[in-house]
This record gives C-alpha cells, sequence and structure tokens, in this order.
C-alpha cells in the first residue's frame, strides 16, 4: 500500500565540499531509500538542505579571510552541483540562510517559548577576553570527560559521541587564540533535556526495541541511563539567526536548534512550488518521517530534535533514524581539515560519467554497523570483478548477441525448459529479496542481491552457450536469448536505486522504460518477442592500475601539502653562549635491552651502553619503534642531564632524535655518513 514519506539527509555545512565519507555515510543510502520508495508507488518528499550558521563556517570564514556569507554562498553552490552530478535526487535543497528557515526556525523558537517550555538562566560561560567573545561548541577544545579524547568541542566528542556544554571540557581551549579561557557571566535559554526523559524513554527504549539500528539504540539507551541534562539553545555570536524573544538581542539561536529545523523549512519551500500541503508531511500520523545521518549526529537527532518536536506539540517523530558508521581512507580517519578525503567535485572531474561506480563501491562496502575503509585498490575490484565482469558482461554479451543473431529483434521462444522456467522463477524472487532488504537500511546486501541478478543472467548464458546452439539449435537459442533478455530488463528495473545512470543507459539500450518494480514480481513477459533494442554501448569499463595509482599519488601530495602549510614552527628560543652548548656531555652509546613501560603508550625504558657506564634511559618513543627493532641500534645521548624519574623509573640521560622529511621520528645517528642531523658532535 502506498505510503506517505518524509526522508531527510543531514544538511552539510558549508565549510567545504563534500566528501566520500559523507555520501558512504549519508546521501547514497538516503538516495537509494528514496528512489526505491519513489519507484514502488510511495508519495515521498526527499528533503536537505546547506547547514549554513555555526562555529564551522565562521572559522572557515576567519581562516580565508572573508565573510561568513562569502563561504556560504561558495560552498552551497558547490555542494548543491555535485549532488546534482552525482545523481542525488533530493525533492527539495534549501539553505538555511533562507529567509523562510529564519522565520521557520524563529517561530519554532517564540513557541516553545510562549509555551514555557525553555529555562531562563544566567550561568558563567567560557570566555576568550583578548578575542572579546564567549566561547562555544567549536570555539572551544578540550578533553572529554566522558571517553578523554583531547580535542573535544564545546558541545560534542566526536570520539565517543557524547553532547556536552563547553564547561565540561577539562583543559578547555580558546580555538580563536589558544588562550585558556575565563568565566563569564551570559543569559541564555535551556532546552530541560531532563523533563524529556520519560518521554524519551517509552518512545526510543520501548517504541523502537527492535527496528532500530542497534548502534543508534545503543547509545541512545546509554545517554538515556547516564541521565539527560538542561541544554542551551542560544549563543553569544554574531553568525546565526538572531533570538527573536526580550532579552535575546545580540544573541542567535544554537546551531542544533535550528538546523534540524531545515528539515521543516526546506520541505515548505518544496510544497508552496510544487503546490502541496507541507504540513501533510510533517504534521500527520500516517506520514513516516526518516533521518538519515552520520554516528556523530546520533544525539541531535534521536534526543534533542524529538524533545524539541515533542515539546512543541504539533509534529510528529521520526519512525528511524538509520545512522551509519564512519568511513576511513585508506586506513586512515577522514578529514576536511587535514585534507585526507576523496572530494565528490575532484571525483566527478576525474572519472566522468562514472558516478555509478562510487555508489556501488560506496554501497558494497557501506559503514552501516562498524566503521569501515575505503581504498581506492577495492574501489577498482568493485569495479573490475563486479561492475565489468559480471554485470556489464552480462548485458553486453545479451545485447551483442541479439544484434548479431537477430538484428537486434528480440526473437520469440519456443517452448521453455526447465533450466529456463527455473530461472524465470528465479528473477521473480529478486525484487522482494531488495526490498526486504532497504526496508530494513541494509543497502550493501540489497546491492549484493542486485549484483547476484547479474550473477544469475551470467550463469545461465555459460551454462546454456547460445554461441555454441546457435549453430545446431535455432529454436534453442531463440529460446535462451529471450530468456536472457527477461534478465536484463529486470536488471534495468531492479538497478534503478543502487545505479541510476547505469539503469537509464541500460533501457535506453533496451528501448523499454515501462516496468515497474512490481512488475518484476508479476508479469511472465518483461520484454515481448519482435520488440527492437538498440545496438548499445558499454555500460562499464575497466580502470587501469595507472588510474589508480594517480589517485593515491594525489591523496599523498595533499597530504604533504597540508602538512607543509599547518606546520607550526616554533620560534626560537632564548639565545644562549658557546660556554652553555659545551656543558652539554653527547657521547655515542649503543642500546643493550628496550622494553615498553606498561600501562604507557609512548614510553620504552631503555638500557643503554654509553660508553662510560650502562645506565637506564626513559626514552618517549614507543610510538615509533618496537623494542626489538632497535637493540644494538647506535645512537647519541646527552649523558649529563640530571636524573629524573618518569612514572616511578629513573631516567638518567636522554637520547637525541630527531625527524626525516616525512616527519617520522628517526635517531640521530652516529652511524649514518653525509647526513646532516642538524648536530654537530665534536
Ligand atoms: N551540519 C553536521 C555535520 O555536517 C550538521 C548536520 C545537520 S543535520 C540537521 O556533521
Ligand atoms: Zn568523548
Amino acid at each position: 500500500m502506498s505510503k506517505r514519506y518524509t526522508i531527510t539527509a543531514a544538511l552539510p555545512y558549508t565549510n567545504g565540499p563534500i566528501h566520500i565519507g559523507h555520501l558512504a555515510g549519508v546521501y547514497v543510502p538516503a538516495d537509494i531509500y528514496a528512489r526505491y520508495l519513489r519507484l514502488t508507488g510511495n508519495d515521498v518528499a526527499f528533503i536537505c538542505g546547506s547547514d549554513e550558521h555555526g562555529v564551522p563556517i565562521t572559522i572557515k570564514a576567519k581562516k580565508e579571510g572573508v565573510t561568513p556569507q562569502d563561504i556560504v554562498d561558495k560552498y552551497h553552490a558547490i555542494i548543491k552541483e555535485s549532488f546534482v552530478d552525482f545523481g542525488i535526487t533530493f525533492d527539495n535543497y534549501s539553505r538555511t540562510t533562507a529567509k523562510i528557515h529564519h522565520d521557520t526556525a524563529q517561530e519554532f523558537f517564540k513557541t516553545l517559548y510562549d509555551k514555557n517550555e525553555f529555562v531562563e538562566e544566567v550561568t558563567e560561560q567560557l570566555y576568550d577576553a583578548e578575542a572579546n567573545q564567549f566561547l562555544a561548541d567549536r570555539f572551544v577544545t578540550g578533553t572529554c570527560p566522558k571517553c578523554g579524547n583531547e580535542e573535544a568541542y564545546g558541545d560534542q566528542c566526536e570520539n565517543c559521541g557524547s553532547s556536552l556544554n563547553a564547561t565540561d571540557l577539562i583543559n578547555p581551549k580558546s580555538a580563536i587564540t589558544g588562550n585558556v579561557p575565563t568565566l563569564k557571566e551570559t543569559k541564555h535559554w535551556f532546552l530541560p533535556l531532563n523533563k524529556h526523559e520519560d518521554f524519551l524513554r517509552e518512545w526510543i527504549l520501548k517504541g523502537h526495541k527492535k527496528d532500530w539500528k542497534p548502534n543508534v539504540y545503543g547509545q541512545v539507551k546509554s545517554w538515556i541511563d547516564d541521565g539527560l541534562r538542561p541544554r542551551a539553545v542560544t549563543r553569544d555570536l554574531d553568525w546565526g539567526i538572531p533570538v527573536p524573544v526580550e532579552g535575546g538581542e545580540g544573541k542567535v539561536l544554537y546551531v542544533w536548534f535550528d538546523a534540524p529545523i531545515g528539515y521543516i523549512s526546506s520541505t515548505k519551500e518544496w510544497a508552496a512550488r510544487e503546490g502541496k500541503n507541507w504540513e501533510d508531511y510533517w504534521k500527520d500520523d500516517n506520514t513516516k518521517l526518516v533521518h538519515f545521518i552520520g554516528k556523530d549526529n546520533i544525539v541531535f537527532h534521536c534526543i534533542i530534535f524529538p524533545s524539541m518536536l515533542k515539546a512543541e506539540g504539533s509534529y510528529i517523530l521520526p519512525e528511524n533514524v538509520p545512522a551509519n558508521e564512519f568511513l576511513n581512507l585508506e586506513g586512515k580517519k577522514l578529514s576536511t581539515s587535514k585534507n585526507w578525503a576523496v572530494w565528490l567535485p575532484d571525483y566527478l572531474v576525474d572519472f566522468p560519467n562514472q558516478q555509478d561506480v562510487l555508489r556501488y563501491a560506496l554501497t558494497a562496502n557501506a559503514p552501516e554497523s562498524k566503521d569501515n575503509d575505503f581504498t581506492w585498490k577495492d574501489f577498482q575490484a568493485r569495479n573490475n570483478n563486479e561492475l565489468v565482469a559480471i554485470f556489464g558482461n552480462f548485458i553486453n554479451r545479451v545485447v551483442v548477441l541479439t544484434n548479431k543473431y537477430y538484428d537486434g529483434i528480440i526473437p520469440e521462444p519456443s517452448d521453455f525448459a526447465t533450466i529456463d522456467e527455473e530461472t524465470l522463477a528465479a528473477v521473480k524472487a529478486y525484487p522482494a529479496v531488495i526490498s526486504s532488504s532497504i526496508e530494513r537500511y541494509r543497502f550493501r546486501e540489497a546491492s549484493q542481491e542486485l549484483m547476484n541478478l547479474a550473477r544469475l543472467g551470467n550463469k545461465y548464458l555459460a551454462d546454456e552457450e547460445p554461441w555454441k546452439t546457435i549453430k545446431t539449435d535455432e529454436a534453442r537459442t531463440k529460446t535462451v536469448m529471450f530468456v536472457a533478455l527477461q534478465i536484463a530488463s529486470a536488471l534495468a528495473v531492479l538497478s534503478e536505486p543502487f545505479l541510476p545512470f547505469t539503469s537509464t543507459k541500460l533501457k535506453g539500450i533496451l528501448n523499454s522504460n515501462d516496468n515497474g518494480w512490481e512488475d518484476i514480481l508479476t508479469k511472465d513477459i518483461l520484454i515481448s518477442a519482435n520488440h527492437k533494442i538498440s545496438k548499445g554501448e558499454l555500460l562499464f569499463s575497466k580502470i587501469e592500475d595507472s588510474e589508480i595509482q594517480k589517485q593515491l599519488d594525489k591523496l599523498e601530495a595533499s597530504k604533504k601539502a597540508n602538512e607543509a602549510a599547518n606546520k607550526v614552527t616554533e620560534p626560537q628560543k632564548e639565545e644562549i653562549t658557546f660556554d652553555d652548548f659545551t656543558k652539554l656531555d653527547l657521547r655515542v652509546g649503543t642500546i643493550l635491552e628496550a622494553e615498553k613501560m606498561p600501562k604507557t603508550k609512548k614510553l620504552l625504558v631503555l638500557k643503554v651502553d654509553t660508553g662510560i657506564d650502562t645506565r637506564t634511559i626513559v626514552s618517549g618513543i614507543a610510538e615509533s619503534f618496537k623494542p626489538e627493532d632497535i637493540i644494538g641500534k647506535r645512537v647519541t645521548v646527552l649523558v649529563n642531564l640530571a636524573p629524573r624519574a618518569l612514572r616511578g623509573v629513573e631516567s638518567q640521560g636522554m637520547i637525541l632524535m630527531t625527524e626525516d622529511e616525512g616527519g617520522n621520528l628517526v635517531f640521530v645517528n652516529p652511524d649514518v655518513d653525509g647526513v646532516n642531523n642538524g648536530l654537530q658532535i665534536s
């Protein structure tokens, strides 16, 4: 039965282009889901837009010496265009600087304010006196009180996903000046999440136990079990939506208050354009609301936004929040700031007309239940071994043989043999199998089922060998080709959510566009005899090693460039005299023993023969060297450094280290000739 769906995809921050992590985590699965629901006859609003407020935008603007508006205008255009080129079929892509959004968000805030849903309070907040600015959200970093991550932000720790108040951070540091913040009083409006605890417990923990993904359910449960606290939804910043109530002058809405309302304002914009009623998509209990997000957004979509919606009172709540885990790149965490990413606009230039290859590689290896790794080698293998060798190969054989034997006109079959009937019955089973995976948000499983249908086609041709029977049994060959064309026809339809560009091409090759998802299940004949197909084109082409190497080189180069750009050169220390220098007693020694200091990450305990004696030295090099690899190594030792105790072990000297060109830690090594260690020992 047809249903109404509001599908949202996380609004990307407009502080950079989209990368493969965003695509794999949010936009590809959301698009598969939306396309599938449309194909199966549902009423779908697939909603997104740019998230243009918040500190990430301000920081980027500061860094580039332009205004926040310049930044959002630039990246909104880039992001929007790349989504279109990549075939993401949003029904509307709006932006949170749009008037309709400012109005909607302010109205929402006013409603909660009028209903006394906020707590108004003057509290001490972190303040950077030098920058003359309160430090909220990403303007402050520090150690997460929950997991110890040293780079947690003022509103959230991206390592453990916890939502934080800036004053929770241990050792907070201003991201603007690096200063240690002071405290200053200011008034804000707080959403008392503690007040909504019972509702959340009832709604998620009881209501959604079975059908939510375990990673989402588990995180939410642990936060609720920990106890929820009031959360400020306003900020002392100048970029954002003005707080629309008395006393709110100079303050803006917290970006995570306004951004999810962006789903609503984007729906309004779309409905007005399409002559629909937006409230059907947000206020009707029969509508299913589904949020596609990455795991760092779970708290906002499962706790804060639902509490806002509930407090407002007239909205539906999400049916599901199928958040994904993270995608790594070549074994390392993706990072916009470190430029360790594959950017969508770059991909579209480097691999023109190959959107489906990336869509497929990201789906087949989607981080659905655990973090996953994207590697260019895997991307190549998915293309060459699956898209080319299975899907493309099958279609190519069908199309080439139909043209060669019958001039492109689909032949009349004779009686079906058992294998033909079994094969056709197997094809009919696929829509239900794929539907079931998609409806449970298992997109990688669904994509593999699609590939299995192509496998079935390949196997059928390989077993029936029409290229042989053509010489001996014309009637049999016609039947086999007829059956193979039915499989090709099913593939054209069922591939649409996953490989939309390929599906369009294939429908073009088959000159057939009239089957829907259900037809594959119900119709005996998907494409009839005497229908003429076209000559066709290759659906996929092999990706060579050289292309992959180019991408790997590009990654390496961008990483280097970024390191160079971000390299902080410490200023020169105070001048010392030659006498000071000669006080250093440097000797060449040999490492005799090395072992890891228990319960530390960085420390090795070494026994070193200094030529004078054998002594213990504790060295912070355990992350760069394994103990067994450095035994026997000759090293330079500062022997007259005053001993000091490290974790209870007395260290009697220091091993001199430097960095190689790659930034790796290396010994100042007395054995290497011709290498300038930057240190003269005489
Ligand atoms: N802009 C966060 C992000 O890009 C955020 C999502 C908003 S969804 C309402 O991770
Ligand atoms: Zn944490």
